[in-house]
């Protein structure tokens, strides 16, 4: 309830900032785009991390007013790069399932859109899979208006939450982001190594684009490009940052 209060209130003080992690091309290893990362500075509590607010947010219904904070200022930010890198970069931003179940959605994409200026396919919205198996009519609706709008789709988290693959084909999604417990030993597991071939295989099949998250090492970057994994991110691409940081990398050639 406390975490309630300070949530409500760190959204009218301006606690909330954005930080952008990279995406990097596979093959060639240039900049693509990048996810954008909520952060809270608490004037109480210090720096805290999403893992610790986003479910309070989630429980109490704050996420919406928080999640279009977010996607607010995640699409000004891409609209100021556009304009002053001369460069168009995506920007993906997560949606929990209640942001994602809220009527309010489209219309609040719609209008961010417009107010920014940002082309639609620049923005990307990050879902998990659970969603689309809890309503899959509803879903279904959902990512056909936002396709016309342009805004592309990924899953979060892939291969972590309910999976049914036949979704894969049913839905129009764009990404899929493999999870980054895949990642994380694939230089000494079998196993993940298969289940990463499997998820890149499937994906390709199915004309869907596949990110790799938590890259860390240059063994696990270079097993994911010969697989034909197209995107990767993680710490040895960039931790999230500023948007002013992310900009000065662009600048210095990225
Ligand atoms: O960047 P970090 O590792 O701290 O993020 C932790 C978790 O918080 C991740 O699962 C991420 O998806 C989630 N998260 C970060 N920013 C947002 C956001 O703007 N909205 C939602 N719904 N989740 C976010
Ligand atoms: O759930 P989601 O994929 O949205 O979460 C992204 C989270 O992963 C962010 O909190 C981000 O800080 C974290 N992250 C990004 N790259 C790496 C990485 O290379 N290693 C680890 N351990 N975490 C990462
Ligand atoms: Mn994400
Ligand atoms: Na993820």
């Amino acid at each position: 309830l406390r975490l309630e209060r300070m949530l409500r209130r760190a959204l009218e003080q301006g606690e909330f900032e954005l930080h952008y992690q990279p995406q990097v091309d596979a093959s060639g290893g240039g900049l693509v785009g990048v996810e954008a990362l909520l952060r809270w500075h608490s004037a109480e509590l210090g720096m805290v991390s999403p893992v610790q607010f986003i479910p309070v947010a989630e429980q109490t219904g704050l996420i919406v007013p928080i999640g279009a904070w977010v996607l607010r200022a995640a699409c000004w930010q891409a609209r100021r790069w556009q304009a002053s890198l001369g460069r168009e970069l995506p920007v993906a931003v997560n949606l929990s399932a209640r942001q994602f179940a809220d009527a309010g959605l489209l219309d609040e994409v719609e209008a961010v859109l417009r107010e920014t200026g940002l082309p639609g396919r620049l923005l990307e919205l990050e879902i998990t899979e659970g969603l689309l198996v809890e309503d899959p009519a509803g879903a279904a609706e959902t990512l056909r208006r936002l396709q016309t709008l342009g805004v592309r789709v990924a899953i979060d988290d892939f291969g972590t939450g309910y999976s049914s693959l036949a979704y894969l084909k049913t839905f129009p999604l764009d990404r899929l982001k493999m999870d980054r417990s895949f990642v994380r030993d694939l230089e000494h597991n079998d196993s993940d190594r298969a289940i990463a071939r499997a998820i890149v295989a499937l994906a390709r099949n199915l004309n869907i684009e596949v990110v790799a998250e938590g890259v860390e090492t240059a063994r696990q970057r270079d097993f994911l490009a010969g697989i034909g994994c197209h995107v990767l991110q993680g710490y040895l691409h960039g931790r999230p940052m500023p948007g002013d940081a992310l900009a000065q990398l662009v600048r210095d050639g990225a």
